[in-house]
């Protein structure tokens, strides 16, 4: 096999990056995208922010109350999912165009396969005129990772971030890679570091220099695949095209609920916001899922595969039948999320006429 010219492509603080469009005042103050933090009382999360707010220590995840701790003056933006789908439908035709053989992994991710430029340095051509056509086109910022594969191109996008290029060829692998902590490798999150951290592998090169089979016995299967990934092995392929493969809204509480009406009411909400997008997007769903989380922390995940619809109703309903055991009225709610999988687009799903109802 010809070696390949893989790029990895990330929007910078996509969604704070949106909002600071929408309203140019934000520009250079922090901006916190995420759940609304009531003055410190908000109960939901931080879906991400800009780097202005990076700088106070506020991440992607953290409780909105710790953000709210940590830049009380920030500008707090509730999360507008249509505008970020907007600005990413239109971004990721500008890559198509670029690179056909593409790869949405994400709202705001692609891989491209670039083997076609044939040397990095037209690679690194290319990954400019798509920044400059995503800014001219957008006003928004990436960063794009080349590399002779996904898991390098990967890596290298988030070694210059914001508004960079950077390029890992296969024989740089060695000295740009491994000296990187283990915790960029995907999918080491912190309990796989700290097992590998507390028999001495703290760095990339580490795991790339150490015996796989000491890694097999601790990971199984996985410890062969972290190994791999560290020596930067990877023949994934690009997949040409993307469908997402479940959409779900989830909303914590302002206060523990007992309140039945309450409840209801959100999982009507939560269910005309998922129907939208369903529709929106022109999908078929053929499962319907629930979480539910008291406010011991308990919680709770229910799921059913159904006949292909694309209705709110069966949303509605069946999302009610599966939290229905959990609405006796003995705990208190904290959280509800509502989820439905099976995603495929209408066109697709008219051969398969025997699943389509109504
Ligand atoms: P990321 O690309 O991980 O983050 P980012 O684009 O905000 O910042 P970076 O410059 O580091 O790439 O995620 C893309 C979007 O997905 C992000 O803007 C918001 C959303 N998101 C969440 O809602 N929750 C999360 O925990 C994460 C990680 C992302
Ligand atoms: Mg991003």
């Amino acid at each position: 096999m010809g070696s390949r010219i893989i790029m990895h492509l990330d929007m910078d603080c996509f969604f704070a990056a949106v909002e600071e469009k929408k309203n140019p005042q934000l520009k250079g103050k922090p901006v916190i995208v995420g759940a609304d933090p009531k003055q410190g009382l908000g109960r939901g999360v931080v879906s991400t922010c800009n780097y202005e707010a990076r700088r106070f220590g506020v991440r992607s995840g953290m409780p909105i109350s710790k953000a709210w701790q940590l830049c009380q003056y920030a500008t707090y933006c509730p999360v507008d999912f249509p505008a970020y789908m907007q600005a990413s439908s239109h971004i990721m035709g500008i890559i198509r165009k670029h690179a056909p053989k593409m790869e949405q992994v994400g709202i705001d991710e692609a891989y491209m396969d670039a083997s076609f430029c044939e040397s990095f340095d037209k690679a690194k051509e290319l990954a400019a005129s798509i920044k400059a056509d995503i800014f001219s086109q957008q006003r928004l910022t990436c960063s794009i990772g080349i590399g002779p594969n996904k898991l390098v191109a990967k890596i290298a996008t988030d070694m210059r971030k914001p508004d960079g290029i950077t390029a890992v060829k296969e024989r740089e692998v060695e000295q740009k890679l491994w000296p990187l902590p283990a915790n960029r490798l995907p999918g080491i999150g912190k309990k796989t570091e700290s097992i590998l951290s507390a028999i001495g592998l703290r760095t990339i090169g580490d795991i790339a220099k150490s015996d796989v089979n000491r890694l097999i016995d601790l990971f199984g299967k996985g410890g062969y695949e972290i190994c791999m990934m560290a020596r930067g092995a990877d023949e994934r392929e690009i997949e040409d095209y993307y469908e997402p493969k479940s959409i779900s809204r989830e909303i914590t509480f302002d206060a523990d609920l007992e309140d039945r009406g309450l409840i209801l009411q959100a999982i009507d909400g939560l269910s005309k916001d998922i129907h939208g997008s369903v529709t929106e997007e022109g999908y078929f769903y053929r499962s319907v899922g629930i979480k539910i989380r008291f406010s011991t922390f308990e919680t709770h995940t229910r799921i059913r595969t159904i006949k292909a619809s694309a209705d709110l109703d069966t949303i509605r309903s069946t999302a009610l039948e599966l939290m229905a055991p959990f609405l006796d009225g003995k705990k208190r709610i904290r959280l509800i999320g509502i989820r439905v999988g099976g995603l495929v687009e209408r066109g697709g799903i008219r051969t398969l006429g025997e699943f389509v109802q109504g």
